[in-house]
């Protein structure tokens, strides 16, 4: 496969490239596409060398597959000029995903919906990823009600800016900010911009996206999304009323046999998920699996996974694996 990496030099992509190379993703020739501050560098790629291209050279080089990590207009401006001569797009971005007429993916769960004629296929946000993958088989047995979800992200999700803002702040540095207020030894109860209804826009990707993955509107999804100075991974406190009454004990016996789960649930040894477990990790894992007593049929969890990992380049390459087994490029 000729595979470009669009945003190849940034903090996902350079994830991208490492998990490409960890699965033996079947690659003839790798592609590294960047912004024209970052034509000509050199990046590595299973101890090759490869020079960094601009978007319109990498379409003139007719890759099969691109994976976007380049924003969402990048993504709106460049994603269709790709799919017109025939690449496979697979976007990190939220461009495309509530678009009708694009798939939505998380492979364990819905890859099954994928034709040839996807030629545009979104990548989910991540904090909705590691959630959904855990709703999914719960919803199938049980059928949910509502969701009631409060997130605990990194700083990764931000991006290398935000990073540095942390680390500039635990070294007592004066730096450039990311967010509009300290990081460091603090927490910030706003992700993304704030939508109409008072939410986040963060908080209404996890509502919406959820409906569209799970394929199933009457799910209510609310959430509230928080950033916190950590670096490993986004983790969650996920609330789910079902329908039907459920066993604890099943609950955990499905959640272990999910492909992509690690059930991290034994607090007599004090074991449960944590960024500092999770990061560099491509599963999900869930712990803190209790019964709500405060009202029927109702669950909690602690969802932890690495966002830059399943809850954006793991994902975005399965979707890529799934395309290649079932010869879909
Ligand atoms: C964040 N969800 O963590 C975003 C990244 N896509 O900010």
């Amino acid at each position: 496969m000729k595979v470009a990496v669009v945003g190849a030099t940034g903090m996902v992509g350079e994830v991208m490239l490492q998990v490409l190379s960890e699965r033996n993703f079947p690659i003839t020739e790798l592609i590294p596409v960047a912004s024209a501050r970052s034509v000509g560098k050199e990046i590595e790629f299973k101890g090759n060398k490869y020079k960094v291209v601009g978007l319109q050279t990498a379409v003139e080089m007719k890759p099969e597959i691109a994976i976007f990590s380049a924003g969402g207009s990048t993504s709106l401006e460049w994603a269709p000029i790709f799919a017109s001569i025939g690449t496979t797009v697979i976007d990190n971005s939220s461009a495309w995903r509530m678009d009708p007429d694009k798939k939505l993916v998380v492979p364990e769960i819905n890859a099954s919906e994928l034709s040839k004629d996807d030629k545009i296929i979104a990548n989910p946000n991540c904090s909705t990823i590691q959630m959904v993958l855990a709703l999914a088989p719960l919803h199938k047995k049980y059928t949910i009600k509502r969701v009631v979800v409060s997130t605990y992200q990194s700083v990764t999700g931000t991006g290398v800016k935000a990073v540095k803002q942390l680390e500039d702040e635990y070294a007592g540095i004066e730096g450039e900010k990311a967010y509009k207020y300290q990081i460091h030894k603090n927490i910030i109860p706003q992700i993304d911009v704030f939508e109409a209804n008072g939410y986040t826009k963060e908080e209404m990707k996890m509502t919406r996206e959820t409906k569209k993955i799970l394929s199933d509107d009457t799910i209510h999804v609310t959430a509230t999304a928080v950033r916190l100075p950590v670096m490993g991974g986004h983790s969650e406190s996920v609330n789910v009323e079902f329908g039907n009454d459920y066993e604890v004990a099943d609950v955990r016996k499905i959640l272990s046999e999910t492909p992509g789960i690690i059930v991290q649930d034994n607090i007599d040894a004090f074991e449960y998920p944590m960024p500092l477990f999770a990061h560099n990790k491509d599963e999900v894992f869930v712990g803190r699996i209790r019964r709500d007593e405060s009202q029927p049929n109702t669950l909690n969890m602690w969802i932890v996974a690495d966002n830059l990992r399943k809850g954006a380049a793991t994902n975005a390459v399965q979707i890529a694996e799934y395309l290649v087994a079932h010869k879909l490029v």
